[in-house]
Formats: structure tokens, C-alpha cells, sequence
């Protein structure tokens, strides 16, 4: 059974105690039962954890990279609280994990102050959730668990005899707020010589079905 790493950041340990209007009163630990429900949902564990420091959570990306590629871990859902707007470090790390992380905010970032509509760690991330409250954390999880099992179903090269061209990772985001991913075209690791062709969902329309076209 694969597990899905839940990770929060800075202060949303405070859940449930301060600021309702905008967080909501359900506790961590009331999310943490929710994204446990949901996971059980999918046949998958959850390992849900929270950090004040922006190093350990670091670590634990680190660590997850090995999980991923090993198949024990599905991914992330990943809150970096206050960390999203300022942590260059988390972005490389994920990165650098090549992990699927779906980043999480119970707020609706962008509905707010202007420097919480920046996230460092959205480039980096394969889809966003925002501004559904704690509910965004069950969606979450199945948002990856949809992304990371669409990716799998991907055909290789091996059985299919197609030209090693086409990227691991199916375009576009799972994400609530319609944030998008930019396709690659290069491999950024050993696996993905085997993982080659686009989904038929997602691949581009051939060029006689663009509009105007005979
Ligand atoms: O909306 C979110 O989930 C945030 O990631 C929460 C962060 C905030 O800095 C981000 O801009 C958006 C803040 C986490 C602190 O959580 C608290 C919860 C209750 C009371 C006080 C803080």
C-alpha cells in the first residue's frame, strides 16, 4: 500500500485556534482525520507532519525522493504556510526530489493581501489547490493520486516502439484553480527514457482539428 506524505508549514500547528474567518475552525488534528478518511478512500496510508522550520521540511522532501522512486510514496500535499511567498530553498528542493507535489492553501491566497498571490513553490508543483478551506486536503490528496495514476498509465517506449521524444509527465496541472504546467521535452532522469508517449487526453490536437483548418 503507497503512502501519501501530508506536510505543513510554519504556525498551521495555531489551526483551529485563531484567525476562524479566514482558516476555519477544524484543528490540524481534524485535518489530519480528514486526510486519513480520504486516503483510506484510495488504499492509500497517510504520514501527516508539520514543521515550524523550513530546513526540517526540507528534509522531508529530501527524504520523500527515494520513497517516490522506490513506489512507497505516491507524492506530497504540501501547505508551506507563510514559507510559499519566500522559500526559494522549498522550490529546489522539490525540484531537486523530483517529487509530485500538490501545494495546498486553505485560503484563498490571491483574494488577499498582494504578496501572498506569489508562490515560490508553484512552479514546482504539479497542481494547486486554494481557497476551499481544510476541505481542499482531501481534494488534494485525490488530485494527486489522479495525476500520479494518469502519469503510471502512460505506455512506454518498450511496448509501444515509439521514438524516445515525449515527456514522462502529462501536461497540465490536477489543479482546483486551473493552474497549468508547462510541457518538457527532456528527461530529467534514467526512468523517463521509458516513459514516452503523451496520453491521448492530453496530447495536442493534430493540426487538421485546429479551428479554421480544412
Ligand atoms: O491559506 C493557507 O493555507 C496559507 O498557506 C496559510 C499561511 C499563510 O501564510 C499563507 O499565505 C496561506 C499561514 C499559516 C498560519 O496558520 C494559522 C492558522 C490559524 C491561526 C494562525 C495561523
Amino acid at each position: 500500500m503507497r503512502t501519501v506524505l501530508v506536510l505543513n508549514g510554519p504556525n498551521l500547528n495555531l489551526l483551529g485556534t485563531r484567525e476562524p474567518s479566514i482558516y476555519g475552525s477544524a484543528t490540524l488534528t481534524d485535518v489530519e482525520r480528514m486526510c486519513h478518511d480520504e486516503a483510506g478512500k484510495l488504499g492509500l496510508m497517510v504520514d501527516f507532519r508539520q514543521s515550524n522550520h523550513e530546513g526540517q521540511l526540507i528534509d522531508w522532501i529530501q527524504e520523500a525522493g527515494p520513497e517516490c522512486a522506490a513506489g512507497r510514496l505516491l507524492g506530497a500535499v504540501l501547505n508551506p504556510g507563510a514559507l510559499t511567498h519566500t522559500s526559494l530553498a522549498l522550490h529546489d528542493a522539490i525540484k531537486a526530489a523530483d517529487l509530485p507535489v500538490v501545494e495546498l492553501h486553505i485560503s484563498n491566497v490571491h483574494a488577499r493581501e498582494e504578496l501572498r498571490r506569489h508562490s515560490f513553490v508553484s512552479p514546482a508543483a504539479r497542481g494547486i489547490v486554494v481557497g476551499f478551506g481544510v476541505a481542499g486536503y482531501p481534494l488534494a490528496i485525490r488530485g494527486l493520486y489522479d495525476a500520479v495514476r494518469s502519469a503510471e498509465a502512460i505506455p512506454t517506449s518498450a511496448s509501444e516502439g515509439v521514438p524516445e521524444e515525449h515527456p514522462r509527465r502529462s501536461p497540465g496541472g490536477t489543479t482546483t484553480t486551473g493552474s497549468t504546467r508547462p510541457q518538457t521535452t527532456s528527461p530529467t532522469r534514467s526512468s523517463d527514457h521509458h516513459r514516452l508517449r503523451l496520453h491521448p487526453e492530453t496530447a495536442p490536437p493534430a493540426r487538421r482539428d485546429l479551428p479554421g483548418r480544412a
